[in-house]
């Protein structure tokens, strides 16, 4: 191989960090290489994670997305984790599709407070034609402002993804969730393959994918390496990889879990920056139950990217000062 020539006697520490770490990179990451980084003593991970992160991107600037659940709960699915699903006696309230000032409203004051990108949420399974409609409006007039759009609306049928492009979707958020082998532990009503399909139409109508998973849902961790395997194995790793920790909501199956150690949590988003050295990673539910020590060590692990604004979908967010005051601490700009 070309680089295995290079000569690196006149090269400085973090050159030669940036050879080694080109010529370990392998094409394909089998779950045992990804489990093998998990076992780094922690310092030797970020480390390498640092690296990679330095060679990709700008180590101080952190994408900011604003999310809004554009129609709340009465979902038919079954995500065990979820407080939307109607079958779980949860505090969440039903709640239709919004009017586009709503939603506009919204995306005006997202903007006002430093998000680049607008991201749409709706408890559906799988948009049926007449709820599509307006979403596409939405989109149309959201991309209009000057904000990059995302939505993220379930299963996508034949020809939806086509129309979310018309309209002038930047980005389609569907998850993976977990790893293959624990996913009908979670979830019964849909499939890792439905799942993998609906990510195949948005990516052949060239929209950007954004997609990633809950960690702390009872998983081990070959299968936290098995979900982020699943991700960097893709033809195209998608361009925006959430990772989740899961916001625990009484009335829902995982429910009174056990509680991650925040370390696996830091070690997972390593693990994905170095998986997948060009994604932005998302370090994006579970915020407001982390210290701010935990998410600065995430943001030297690898995160870019976070959801800005006082809630999520229906669950809590940082407040949108402190998250202001932990950039300003860390000296991190918004992208
Ligand atoms: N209904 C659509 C779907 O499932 O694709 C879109 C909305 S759904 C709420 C979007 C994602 O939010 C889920 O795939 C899941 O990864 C994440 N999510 C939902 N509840 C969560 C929770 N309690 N903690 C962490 N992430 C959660
Ligand atoms: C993603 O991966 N996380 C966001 C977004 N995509 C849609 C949702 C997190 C939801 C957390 C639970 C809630 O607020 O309902
Ligand atoms: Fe419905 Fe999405 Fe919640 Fe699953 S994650 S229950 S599909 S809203």
């Amino acid at each position: 191989m070309l680089e295995s020539v290079i000569d690196i006697r006149g090269l400085d520490g973090s050159e030669r960090a940036k050879v080694a770490a080109r010529e370990e990179a392998p094409q394909r990451w089998s779950v045992d290489d990804i489990v093998g980084l998990f076992e780094l003593p922690f310092s030797d991970l970020m480390h390498r994670a640092q690296t990679v992160h330095r060679e990709n991107f700008d180590p101080n600037g952190v994408q900011v997305s604003t999310l809004l659940s554009i129609k709340t709960g009465g979902c038919s699915e079954d995500c065990g984790y979820c407080p939307q699903a109607a079958r779980y006696h949860t505090d969440v309230e039903k709640q239709d599709l919004m009017q586009l000032e709503e939603v506009l409203e919204a995306a005006r004051a997202a903007k006002e407070n430093g998000a680049s990108r607008f991201c749409m949420g709706a408890a559906w399974r799988s948009p049926k034609q007449r709820d599509l409609e307006p979403v596409l409006k939405m989109i149309q007039e959201v991309k209009a402002m000057g904000l990059e759009t995302c939505a993220t609306l379930g299963m996508l049928k034949e020809g939806q993804a086509e129309q979310l492009k018309d309209a002038g979707l930047d980005y389609y958020n569907h998850n993976l969730d977990t790893a293959p082998e624990y996913y009908g532990d979670v979830i019964t009503t849909r499939t890792y393959q439905d799942r993998l399909d609906t990510l195949e139409r948005v990516r052949e109508q060239d929209i950007n994918v954004c997609c990633g998973g809950i960690i702390g849902m009872g998983e081990s961790r070959n299968q936290r390496a098995g979900l982020l395997a699943q991700l960097a194995n893709m033809e195209r790793p998608p361009e925006s990889v959430p990772i989740n920790l899961l916001t625990q909501v009484e009335g829902t199956p995982l429910y009174g879990i056990d509680e991650l150690d925040p370390f696996e949590f830091v070690r997972t988003i390593a693990a994905a920056r170095i998986t997948m050295p060009q994604s932005f990673v998302r370090l994006s539910a579970g915020r407001q139950s982390m210290h701010e020590g935990i998410q600065a060590l995430c943001f030297l692990a690898g995160a870019n990217s976070i959801f800005y604004g006082e809630k999520l979908l229906t669950t809590g967010n940082p407040e949108a000062v402190a998250d202001k005051q932990l950039f300003g601490k860390l000296g991190i700009h918004p992208l």
